[in-house]
């Protein structure tokens, strides 16, 4: 992880808020400890990740998360420790963490409150109204990082809440950006990370001028809907983030037992190359994590995709709804592209992968990531096979780039044919191209276009899909959310084929786009294509779509 000071003068920076180049990887107390860090289980684990090697490979930044402060601010208002919990304090727990040549990472939040248990007695000192002196006091206790967290945001009143996700106290932008502030204005470089769980307008516009990693989502658990849940939700970022400005897909649960290997390679690999930073949840100490997920944790060549100096998450090229797998692709350094082929499904599966869907022509020797091997140079199609919930990792040196020239047809929603409960409204800027979409794609609800192109050759054809969907899964997220929108596609009257559609983005009216192939097109202006709500929960809104001929 390499460290820069307030000499970055990228455009996008707001606060000279210290950033990482690459996203920080370290360990936190929470996943494992939730609420209830002390001195014994930090420093332990603090040693547990030089003695297991983790550190060496690049988790650095050690951070006891909730529960650390004493309920009261010191007489001269500052914040503090809770001493039954640290007896030796916190400026000692630093130096302690610095003496094994690692990084100390603090925990407060833009509250009242800490994000402690609802239990009506147990309120910590959290740093609304406080930033300027928190700050000062995280720096002269040695904090390299600050993990920021939203809960309590509401000033104390009758309405105040736990988690409250529209706060009417003040915007989040402004309550996470005084605590940059007021870490710029230290004399002390302190890595900044917004945990604002990804509710509200325009998270990805602003949290990146503030901070070096924005929290996208509700808390991920220990289960395999959550990577699920969270990676739909992080797939609209791609254009927001970059060297020294990065989503966080929250504390990784490898090791903590719910998931298989497989699985844990998944959700690693899945983290890895969306650039999250890599924050171990699981104990590091090898009596209580299993060897295979420290294998897992220690795997240079993962951890190396995500430390690529490029920066760049890999976005969603191709969604295979119905078989259960989609293809993520980001280029990394050297010339080179890694792909993720992830295997959503539970079964076994055989894939062809047309490389010129990454936009490559030729690649040299591919490397499979997790099997350590080559797999020999290919040109067109790429055999891939995949055990159920494998994600592969594929690593390519493209000696040549394609590059799409061909000018799509594009269809915009309200031209085609409503049938139900379907209706078309405008949306404004938000949801350009258009700045119209049609809505409430309930059972029985169909849009049809007629007259759509099948170019010269008829056959398969790319179609991108704009959509919007502003489903974010939050309290729904612990029991069945999915943060995604479903509609099917059919073609000239064929079996209609159902995709599912992740977040799009930061608001509602933020247009996401999918691309899918479809078969089945006749030559000319001549096809039949028809939206229909899949019977489940109500479609995506539909912006429009281009066919590429
Ligand atoms: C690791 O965990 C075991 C089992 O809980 C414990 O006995 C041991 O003290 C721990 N190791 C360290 C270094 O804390
Ligand atoms: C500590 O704060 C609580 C409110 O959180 C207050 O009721 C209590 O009186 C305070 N105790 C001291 C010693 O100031
Ligand atoms: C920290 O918690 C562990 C596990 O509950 C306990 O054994 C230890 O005594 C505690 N240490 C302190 C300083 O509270
Ligand atoms: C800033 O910190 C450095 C060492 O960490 C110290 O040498 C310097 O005097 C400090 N500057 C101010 C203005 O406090
Ligand atoms: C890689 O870089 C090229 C050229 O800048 C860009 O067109 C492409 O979208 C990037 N991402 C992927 C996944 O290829
Ligand atoms: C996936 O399949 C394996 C092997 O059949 C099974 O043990 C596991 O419970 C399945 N997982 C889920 C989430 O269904
Ligand atoms: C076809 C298939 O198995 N689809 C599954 C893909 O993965 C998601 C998330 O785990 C499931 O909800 C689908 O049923």
């Amino acid at each position: 992880m390499i460290t820069v000071g307030v000499a970055l003068s990228l455009p996008w920076l707001a606060t000279a808020v210290t950033r990482t180049l690459t996203p920080p990887m370290g360990w936190n107390s929470y996943n494992y400890y939730n609420c209830y860090p002390n001195e014994t289980i930090i420093k332990s684990n603090a040693w547990g990740l030089v003695e297991l090697g983790l550190s060496t490979v690049g988790y650095n930044i050690v951070t006891p998360d909730c529960g650390w402060p004493s309920k009261n601010r010191t007489a001269d208002g500052q914040i503090t420790w809770n001493p039954e919990l640290f007896p030796s304090g916190f400026p000692a727990l630093g130096e302690y963490i610095h003496g094994l040549g690692l990084k100390f990472g603090l925990y407060s939040g833009a509250g009242v409150w800490e994000c402690t248990p609802d239990n009506g007695e147990w309120y910590l000192q959290a740093s609304l109204g406080h930033e300027v002196e928190d700050a000062h006091t995280f720096a002269t206790w040695g904090g390299d990082a600050l993990k920021y967290d939203n809960c309590w945001a509401n000033k104390i009143d009758t309405t105040i809440r736990f988690v409250d996700y529209n706060p009417s106290e003040r915007d989040p932008s402004v309550r996470f950006a005084a605590m940059s502030d007021a870490l710029s204005s230290v004399n002390r470089s302190i890595i900044f990370s917004i945990c604002q769980w990804g509710v509200g307008q325009d998270l990805g516009v602003w949290a990146p001028k503030y901070g070096n990693t924005w929290r996208i989502s509700n808390d991920i658990q220990d289960n395999w809907k959550s990577i699920w849940r969270i990676v739909n939700q992080a797939v609209p970022y791609v254009k927001h983030t970059g060297v020294g400005k990065y989503i966080d897909m929250d504390i990784l649960t490898v090791g903590l037992g719910a998931l298989s290997y497989e699985e844990e390679r998944f959700h690693f690999g899945m983290w890895a190359i969306s650039k999250s930073p890599l924050v171990i949840g699981a104990p590091a100490n090898s009596s209580l994590t299993p060897a295979g997920s420290l294998a897992i944790l220690l795997n240079k060549d993962v951890v190396a995709l995500n430390q690529d100096r490029l920066g760049e998450q890999a976005q969603l090229i191709r969604r295979y709804t119905e078989e259960g797998y989609d293809i993520f692709a980001g280029n990394i350094s050297g010339s080179r592209k890694v792909i993720g082929v992830a295997n959503w499904s539970n079964s076994s599966k055989s894939v062809d992968i047309d490389l010129q869907l990454v936009g490559v022509q030729k690649s040299g020797n591919i490397q499979d990531v997790w099997a350590a091997k080559s797999i020999g140079p290919y040109e067109g199609a790429l055999k891939v096979d995949l055990e159920g919930h494998e994600a592969k990792l594929l690593i390519l040196p493209v000696s040549a780039q394609l590059t799409y020239n061909v000018e799509p047809s594009y269809y915009s929603a309200v031209t085609g044919i409503l049938q139900g409960d379907v209706k078309s409204v405008n949306c404004g800027d938000g949801c350009l191209p258009t700045g119209s979409k049609v809505t409430n794609m309930t059972i029985g609800s169909s849009v049809t276009f007629g007259n759509v192109s099948g170019g010269v050759l008829g056959g398969t054809k790319l179609i991108g899909i704009d959509y919007i969907n502003y489903d974010v899964a939050l309290a729904s997220a612990w029991t069945n959310g999915t943060n995604t929108r479903n509609f099917t596609l059919s073609v000239n009257g064929r079996e209609p084929r159902r995709w599912s559609f992740p977040i799009s983005g930061g608001d509602w009216y933020e247009t996401g786009r999918l691309d899918v192939l479809a078969d089945g097109f006749y030559v000319g202006p001549v096809n039949e294509l028809r939206v229909e709500a899949p019977g489940l929960d109500p479609g995506a809104d539909l912006v429009g779509f281009a066919v590429y001929t």
